[in-house]
């Protein structure tokens, strides 16, 4: 009896405190991510579809994954500047070309910046531009079927880091050298650096049609590091802003050297005024070699153009076409509010951010109240241009979002925390902890007029202790908080693919509806397309043979090939007969040096395979397509390098 009166004292206790969890608001908020709404809001029920389309950048992966907010849920990783084994970029004989520079095939790259493209300052969804920082290049990925279908090489940069980011209309994607070098390069001592080495910031043209890019032109400028960037809109539409760093022109020991200034710059750049001196005949053509490369849909087949010129701005002799803004310190993130009018500079060193305002700007260069010059680019006065301050708001500013409804976010890398401030009068109204060390944050829609100020996600560079352990290689990871209140709430970690850096996001609705179910294999223009199966076919052209092969459930054909001799260089030119949705085929062979081939319906790939022993050696089916996907093979006989058996295929015969 004693003991049933403490259980049913037990569980009034229990009811009570389960009560208060449900009915305090209070409690609730304080359980943070543990309180049950928090779950709620990130939970998608199976077979329903996430708000928001989150782009993700791979870092050093080198890739773009694309996750669904606020599930968090991966759904894929794009291969840009990485070569893939599972979808065969860059292993193909395809997309080989996709990943040729000026320095030869470069397979991998460090991929920082996504930015999706926008019409009249709202997001679009029709592409999403990248940055590789390594050898600088930007790609564009297309939307209609989330693939890498363009990437250009910048020439006289380095360090590609302030990238890649799109004007209003998508008139261009730019790009800015993180690194000075000797433009042109040549061989000269490095301690001669200052006033020798040089910036440049690159803008790339987006055809609106065909979203086809063109390095329209260059302005060549001091040599600093240009870190950040973010375009004007509304009023500013046509400005360009960069932050930059080492502005003292070191050369060594940077962490000291390049630390000195109190204050550094955000380089204000009229790029329509840059498009005015070019009309004038004032931009100057000069040597520079640079890889342009364009996948085609319709042959699916990339094509590699090595350019060798590029039209230069001398910032330092065209007067109007860059100002600086004198911005503490050592400034990272370089981020524009929706309405164009406040430039937000996070000074890495300094305690404050520093909010720039777009008309005092101007007020300042009508008045021509410099203070002084750099390279002959004119100075303004902080004072003159300073819309406000940030006071003491976290340790190590980096980067801000806004939520189009008068908010801001800033990340803050050392005290480990995303602060929410008013524009216009630069309060803090808010701060929730990351876990930990954020970089970059992002609102979907953040970079534009009309953000989507529902979630805001932080890209945090150290778990530590928040996963499963993996070893000394741990996760990189994002969290994501709820912003449609006055105080932002946790609601989930997720783990991400390589480094994420910056990030960007979009109503799901905007691209789903124009994404691709199949290729038409009608339209299928690839060489070695073959469209039913009575036209496969072997050919031996010397010791290079073609075999034209399709696929379809559940089978290969031809199936059985036989006259292949060692040394010989047999290419697979595989198409993919399926015209259903989300049925593709995967074929691999035995021994050879490179990935499997993922072939989606109505598609041609090719892969390189040089036996090197006689033999029986089979091929199969990689990706799991029907009931009888374990029937799908075939078999490849190598005879001797002296054989005369010839060539034959076959399907069916036994
Ligand atoms: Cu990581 Cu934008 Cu490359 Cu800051 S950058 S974190
Ligand atoms: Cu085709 Cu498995």
């Amino acid at each position: 009896m004693k003991k049933i009166i403490h259980l049913i004292t037990a569980f009034a206790f229990l009811g009570m405190l389960i009560s208060c969890g449900n009915n305090s608001q209070n409690i609730k908020k304080k359980q943070g991510a543990l309180g049950s709404n928090a779950a709620e809001k990130v939970y998608v029920a199976p077979g329903e579809y996430d708000e928001y389309y989150a782009f993700i950048s791979g870092g050093f992966s080198g890739q773009l994954s694309v996750y669904g907010l606020p599930s968090g849920r991966l759904f894929k990783v794009i291969p840009v500047f990485s070569q893939d084994a599972e979808k065969a970029w860059g292993y193909n004989e395809e997309t080989k070309p996709m990943l040729n520079t000026s320095h030869g095939f470069v397979p991998w790259d460090d991929a920082h910046h996504p930015d999706i493209s926008q019409t009249n300052g709202v997001v679009d969804g029709r592409w999403v531009f990248i940055n590789g920082n390594n050898t600088p290049r930007i790609a564009k990925i297309d939307l209609t079927t989330f693939e890498t279908t363009e990437i250009i090489e910048i020439p006289n940069s380095a360090g590609n880091h302030s990238s890649s980011f799109v004007t209003e209309n998508t008139e261009y994607v730019v790009a800015g050298t993180r690194f000075s070098v000797p433009i042109p390069q040549r061989d000269m001592p490095i301690k001669e650096y200052k006033g020798n080495f040089k910036g440049s910031l690159s803008f790339i043209s987006v055809d609106p049609e065909d979203g086809g890019m063109d390095l329209k032109f260059q302005i060549m400028m001091p040599g600093f590091d240009y870190d950040l960037a973010h375009p004007g809109r509304g009023a500013s539409h046509g400005w360009f802003f960069f932050s930059t760093y080492n502005t003292e022109e070191a050369s060594t020991l940077m962490e000291v050297n390049a630390s000195q200034n109190d204050k550094d710059f955000i380089a204000a750049v009229n790029w329509k005024k840059a498009e005015e001196y070019i009309k004038a005949g004032k931009g100057k053509m000069m040597p520079a070699k640079y890889a342009h490369n364009v996948y085609n849909e319709k042959t699916h087949t990339a094509t590699s153009t090595m350019k060798d010129e590029v039209l230069m701005l001398d910032a330092s002799e065209l007067p109007g076409l860059v100002y600086l803004l004198p911005t503490p310190k050592s400034p990272h993130g370089c981020d524009v509010d929706p309405s164009g009018e406040y430039i937000v500079g996070n000074g890495k060193l300094s305690a404050n951010l520093t909010i720039h305002s777009f008309t005092k700007m101007l007020a300042a260069i009508e008045a021509k109240k410099f203070d002084g010059e750099a390279y002959g680019i004119p100075i303004l006065k902080f004072e003159d241009v300073l819309a406000g301050v940030v006071d003491q708001a976290g340790l190590g500013p980096l980067h801000t979002e806004f939520d189009g409804k008068g908010n801001a976010y800033t990340t803050f890398f050392i005290s480990s925390e995303v602060v929410k401030w008013k524009l216009g009068t630069w309060e803090v109204v808010d701060r929730q902890p990351c876990y930990y060390s954020v970089g970059h944050l992002m609102i979907p829609g953040g970079n534009s007029r009309e953000p989507f100020g529902d979630y805001v996600l932080a890209m945090n560079k150290i778990t530590k202790d928040r996963y499963l352990p993996t070893g000394p290689e741990v996760t990189q990871s994002a969290q994501l908080y709820d912003i449609s209140g006055d105080k932002m709430e946790l609601l989930l970690d997720f783990p991400t693919i390589g480094e994420p850096h910056y990030a960007a996001g979009i109503r799901a609705d905007i691209v789903m509806k124009n994404s691709k179910k199949i290729y038409k294999l009608e339209e299928n223009e690839h060489p070695f397309a073959v469209k039913t199966e009575a036209d496969t076919k072997v050919v031996r052209d010397g010791n290079v043979v073609h075999v034209y092969m399709t696929m379809i459930r559940s089978h290969f054909a031809p199936d059985n090939i036989e006259g292949i001799k060692v040394g010989d260089k047999v290419y697979f030119h595989v198409t993919n007969l399926e015209q259903d949705y989300d049925v593709p085929h995967g074929i691999s062979m035995i021994g050879a040096n490179t990935s499997e081939l993922l072939i989606m319906p109505g598609q041609t790939e090719t892969f390189l395979w040089e036996p090197k022993q006689v033999g029986v050696w089979p091929f199969y089916c990689t990706d799991f397509c029907s009931a009888l996907h374990q029937e799908m093979q075939g078999y490849v006989r190598v005879s001797p390098a002296s054989s005369t058996l010839p060539l034959s295929w076959s399907l069916g015969e036994d």
